[in-house]
């Protein structure tokens, strides 16, 4: 099995290959960990975002994942993933560990050996932590991905518990 870390702060301090970007289908910034990633690359990811194929001002459909360049940020890579949003989706289980998949599937793609994730679709996506958390630790647990780093960096305390406790009850410690 891989390992699996749970870090309270900010994503944008990870040293990781891959950082994943809780972002939103037209891909071109947006609030919550999107803005603070956006901030904290600089403009050069814009520019590198907007060369991502469009159609109809979608670059990356709910449950896709889509790699750029990271601009100022440590890591080589961010990985762009729009999950779902809660209320709007009929299947927000499958798009959510879509998101997830995906965004696993293109780290090992570009031969990264880790990577953080934010609790994606847990801010204004409205996604319920709990149920979150279960299909987060599930998808990342999965043996395709037992070569990964995979890191959660998670803003709160309640997040924090939730994740850890999932964790815990799945049989790995954090
Ligand atoms: N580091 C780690 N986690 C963070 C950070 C950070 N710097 N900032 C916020 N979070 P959200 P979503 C947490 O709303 O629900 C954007 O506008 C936050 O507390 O960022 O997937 C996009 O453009 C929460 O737990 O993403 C989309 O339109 C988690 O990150 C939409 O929001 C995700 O919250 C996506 O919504």
């Amino acid at each position: 099995m891989g390992t699996i870390n749970i870090i309270q702060g900010d994503i944008t301090t990870a040293k990781v290959d891959a950082i994943v970007n809780a972002a939103n289908p037209r891909m071109l910034g947006g609030g919550g960990v999107d803005a603070a990633i956006h901030r904290a690359a600089g403009p050069e990811l814009l520019s590198v975002c907007k060369k991502v194929p469009a159609i109809n001002g979608i670059r990356c459909p709910f449950g896709e994942a889509r790699i750029t360049s990271a601009g100022n940020l440590a890591a080589k890579y961010v990985i762009h993933t729009a999950g779902p949003i809660y209320q709007s989706d009929k299947t927000p289980q499958q798009t959510l560990a879509a998101s997830y998949q995906n965004a696993l599937t293109l780290a090992l793609d570009h031969h990264c050996k880790s990577i953080a994730f934010p609790a994606i679709s847990c801010g204004i996506y409205g996604y319920p932590i709990e149920e979150a958390a279960e299909i987060a630790i599930d998808v990342c647990q999965r043996p395709d991905y037992s070569g990964l780093n995979i890191q959660f960096y998670l803003f709160n305390d309640a997040i924090m518990a939730i994740w850890n406790r999932e964790l815990i009850s799945r049989g790995q410690s954090c």
